[in-house]
């Protein structure tokens, strides 16, 4: 490991191959601190061809890589294996975290062709930040904003609060350029989309989760900006009111730029987590722990946030038009900008606030429009039933509903104790929905890919991962079974 590290430092510096312990442990360490492992080192290219010489050095000494964007990953996808759920087997030598936070080139926009080039470690808040000076707005946004970076956002096809409007971020991607697992650059960043020249490269990497090459940059779709006009909050009796109540707006309304749900146990506990003002006369969060738990077992009500753009129209006319689509007697609505964050705070805090109850099991699914209240109503015995826990498990489901993308949050279970996430991922694989929507497999559900996927496209997956990387060095435990 010492000669790893000293060739490491001879390609790209000693200032950027970091190995003191305790700096380690931190980048091998996950968001939730639900996934950690050993790491040899941490290093930090600042280029292409930088990155190209570590895979290289890597691959010289048999060294497996975790490539890391902003670590916002909440299924372990950018973190080492090493004990923690669903880690993958351990190879001879620990992995080199390589980190693409030092690559962050951002070209000048092309507004000819409503592009623009980024390095792989941009955020997408600056990214975002960067288009709208130029009138433009990137299709890509979420709560993860200022960490989460252009690389690990491709890596994971990441969704977020604009696919109802944009799509994924598949969608945006024009192109890539990458480092293959040999070193060999690839990918194509003149944005063309008239071009049929045979496999899509950008395309096979985007959702690949670092598996068959390091994304170091990429040319992305920009949007012309359709500010948001409105934001309302509506408190509805349950997930299929909110799914209708969003259709209704969707046929009353030029532009919905976002749709999404939250269980009413959700709103108690942010309140109460991080502060926030009450809507006004709602009839206020539990006051303590045990009855926003009880809430939460009943889990009929909750909220529908939607966004809307106002297109030509002024924000008058769009509180004409929401008139149309019925609105609950308990409705809040913001025009101005102040007013518009206040509500959208409700939603967007909610994965601060969980994380102050402990370590929450995550699981990310996508579930038919058809089958939502379905899920939801069974989702409470099944949860319960799924893991040996002590007590009540707190259960708050939230997501970008106009999607199908529901964020299932379960407190108490043991972290380490799987069986939680193995029955909501089955729950909704019977409901015809996917195992995981927009946050990736990453270590967590590799072993449910099979409720999603059929055994002939896993095979194919693993053909395409063998051919690209066949010593099986890139994110080894991640998405695939580990081949190590
Ligand atoms: C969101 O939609 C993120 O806010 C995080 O995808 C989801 O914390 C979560 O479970
Ligand atoms: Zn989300």
């Amino acid at each position: 490991m010492r000669e790893l590290i000293a060739d490491l430092r001879a390609v790209i510096g000693p200032a950027h191959v970091l190995a003191e312990p305790d700096v380690v442990a931190g980048y091998a360490t996950d968001w939730t601190r639900r996934y950690s492992g050993v790491a040899a080192c941490v290093v930090r290219p600042a280029s292409t061809s930088e990155v190209a010489d570590v895979i290289r050095a890597c691959a010289a000494h048999g060294a497996p890589i975790v490539p890391q964007g902003g670590n916002t990953s909440l299924v372990g996808g950018s973190v080492p294996s090493g004990g923690s759920p669903g880690s993958g087997t351990a190879a001879a030598i620990p992995p080199v975290v390589l980190s693409t936070l030092r690559l962050t080139d951002l070209d000048p926009v092309d507004v000819r062709s409503g592009q623009v080039s980024a390095g792989a470690g941009v955020t997408i808040a600056r990214l975002r930040a960067h288009a709208a000076a130029s009138g433009l707005s990137y299709g890509v946004d979420l709560a993860s904003r200022d960490t989460a970076t252009v690389g690990g956002t491709i890596a994971t096809n990441a969704g977020g609060i604009h696919t109802i409007k944009y799509g994924s971020t598949r969608a945006q991607v024009a192109g890539v350029t990458a480092v293959l697992a040999d070193g060999s650059v690839v990918g194509d960043m003149s944005g063309l989309t008239a071009r049929a020249t045979g496999y899509d490269i950008a395309q096979l990497l985007t959702g690949s989760e670092g598996t068959l090459a390091v994304i170091t940059a990429a040319r992305l779709r920009l949007r012309i900006a359709e500010p948001a006009a409105a934001v309302l909050l509506a408190r509805v009796t349950s997930i299929d009111a909110a799914a209708d109540l969003l259709a209704r707006i969707r046929a009353a309304m030029p532009g919905v730029l976002a749709g999404e749900y939250f269980d009413a146990a959700g709103m108690d506990l942010v309140c109460r987590a991080t502060g926030l003002p009450l809507p006004p006369g709602y009839d206020g969060p539990a006051a303590d722990a045990d009855s926003a738990r009880a809430r939460s077992q009943v889990g009929p009500a909750g909220f529908l946030l939607a966004e809307l753009t106002s297109g030509d129209a002024g924000s008058d006319d769009i509180l004409e038009r929401l008139a149309e689509a019925t609105l609950p007697e308990e409705t809040w609505v913001a025009t101005d900008a102040r007013g518009m964050a206040a509500l959208w705070a409700y939603r967007q805090r909610l994965t601060e606030a969980i994380a102050t109850t402990g370590i929450p099991h995550k699981i990310d699914v996508a579930v038919p429009a058809g089958e939502l209240g379905a899920f939801r109503s069974e989702l409470d015995g099944v949860v319960r039933s799924g893991a040996a826990h002590e007590g009540e498990p707190m259960v708050i489901v939230f997501g970008h509903i106009g999607v199908g993308n529901l964020h299932v949050n379960v407190i108490g279970p043991d972290p380490a104790d799987q069986s939680v996430d193995a029955a909501v991922a089955r729950l909704a694989a019977a409901h015809g929905g996917s195992v995981a929507a927009e946050h990736g497999v990453g270590r967590a559900k590799t072993a449910w890919l099979g409720l999603s996927r059929s055994a002939a496209e896993i095979a194919a997956m693993g053909a395409i991962k063998a051919a690209l990387d066949p010593a099986g060095l890139l994110n080894p435990g991640v998405l695939l079974p580990s081949q190590r």
